[in-house]
């Protein structure tokens, strides 16, 4: 499953986002340092699903379509806020970044309303600064990355010396674990022009340099500039945008999405996450703060931003940043069912340039290992070996092996 890791200063709402991603009900609270040890949970990641076009009723079994949208399972994992000198070890950090590492993508949060100050505790909205808040949380992250390179420059010496391995394949098997491709290296030395350099000469700095490059480079990162609801917010996520791009912040209210999710399971309101409203079931049932919430809601966000952001983070993070195609596995190419007759059963998220066979083993490893060809299910045809899948296929793979019946 995919991982989306949440980080950022303590008290800009990583858990709000949290909770209202997963329905869980990790702690939140406005005490600096709330969360102590990182929550993983499961949220969605929604895509139109491709039911609406076939003029099909769909039976989802590994994900679930709601509307005509396409809900699909991620990870999430919610990080402890990280103090100055987490890259070290405090307050635990070490063990967060490692954690952090583990995410195919990150989100990191920033109070956008200035409502925390710099040692994170609530202060007057606008007195607080998310871009400074930003580079502290990033610093962290830069240096837990090159303090691994250094640690582990006498290995990748070794690795080099003794196995006679090129820089680059020598980095890459220490730093495999912790999703660094062997391009994500040899991008960094050629753009860090690090390539041109001995080894044994590099510098701190040197090292720094390339921390930074392979920490954005193998771990996209979107920011969430949270608290949109308030109304100092604004002037915030503009700087946030001019600095860093309107692709890479998005406005976002985890508070008020975690609000109308509740509501919706709890029967108030129809709301699907990342629509541009809600609907109260029973107006004139509201007690008068469900009525004040309601109204606050409305004008602070949807009249404003249209949406919560909650579902944009994740889907931009997914879909944008990642760039993964969602890809509709059958295993009877006509009807689009599998083998019981549910209708598109399953959605996978695949990298751009997957093939099928990679689509083969992200569903079962017996199903790769007799892999013979895959069908596109739309058009009847028989795809090239090399074919690399788009979003939206809906393929049928033949193999040797079926796979596994699920339990
Ligand atoms: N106005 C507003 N407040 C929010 C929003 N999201 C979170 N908050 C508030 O911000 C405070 C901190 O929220 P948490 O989710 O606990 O923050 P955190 O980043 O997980 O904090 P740590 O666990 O300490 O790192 C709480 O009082 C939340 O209610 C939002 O969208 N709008
Ligand atoms: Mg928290």
């Amino acid at each position: 499953m995919l991982k989306v890791g949440i980080v950022g200063k303590t008290n800009t709402g990583k858990t709000t986002l949290f909770n209202a991603v997963t329905l869980l009900n990790a702690e939140i609270s406005n005490y600096p340092f709330t969360t102590k040890v990182p929550n993983i949970g499961v949220g969605y990641a929604k895509t139109a699903c491709v039911c609406r076009e076939l003029g099909v009723k769909d039976n989802p079994q590994n994900s679930a379509c709601i509307d005509g949208w396409r809900f699909i399972p991620i990870e999430v994992i919610d990080l402890p806020g990280l103090i100055k000198g987490a890259w070290e070890g405090a307050g635990l950090g070490n063990q967060f970044l490692s954690v952090a590492a583990q995410a195919d993508v990150l989100l990191h949060v920033v109070d956008a309303s200035g409502g925390i100050n710099s040692k994170g505790e609530i202060c007057e909205p606008g007195m607080g600064s998310p871009l400074a808040d930003y580079y502290d949380t990033e610093e962290e992250l830069i240096r837990w990355y090159m303090k691994n390179l250094m640690e582990n420059a006498d290995q990748v010496r070794r690795l080099m010396e003794g196995k006679n391995m090129g820089l680059a394949k020598a980095f890459f098997e220490i730093l495999a674990g912790i999703k660094v491709k062997e391009w994500h290296i040899k991008t960094a030395l050629e753009r860090t022009r690090l390539i041109g350099i001995p080894f044994e000469d590099w510098e701190d700095e040197d090292f720094k340099t390339f921390a930074t490059e392979i920490r954005y480079l193998s771990k996209p990162t979107l920011i969430v500039a949270n608290k949109m609801d308030m109304p100092v917010a604004e002037k915030n996520f503009k700087g946030l945008q001019e600095t860093f791009g309107e692709r890479f912040v998005v406005p976002c209210s985890a508070d008020v999405e975690l609000m109308l999710r509740r509501a919706e399971k709890a029967g108030t309101i129809s709301y699907v996450p990342g629509e541009e409203g809600f609907r109260v079931k029973d107006e004139s049932g509201l007690t008068p703060k469900q009525r004040w919430a309601i109204d606050y809601v409305r004008s602070r966000v949807f009249d404003k931003w249209l949406r919560t952001g909650v579902d944009q983070a994740i889907s931009a993070s997914v879909f944008k940043l990642l760039m993964m195609n969602v890809v509709y596995p059958v295993e009877d190419a006509k009807r689009y069912s599998d083998r019981k007759g549910n209708v598109l059963p399953d959605a996978f998220m695949l990298p751009q340039g997957s093939t099928p066979l990679d689509l083969a083993w992200a569903i079962h490893s017996d199903l790769a290992n007799g892999f013979i060809y895959a069908i596109d299910a739309t058009s009847g045809l028989r795809l090239p070996k090399d074919y690399l899948l788009h979003d939206r296929d809906i393929i049928s793979i033949a193999s040797t092996r079926r796979r596994p019946k699920k339990s």
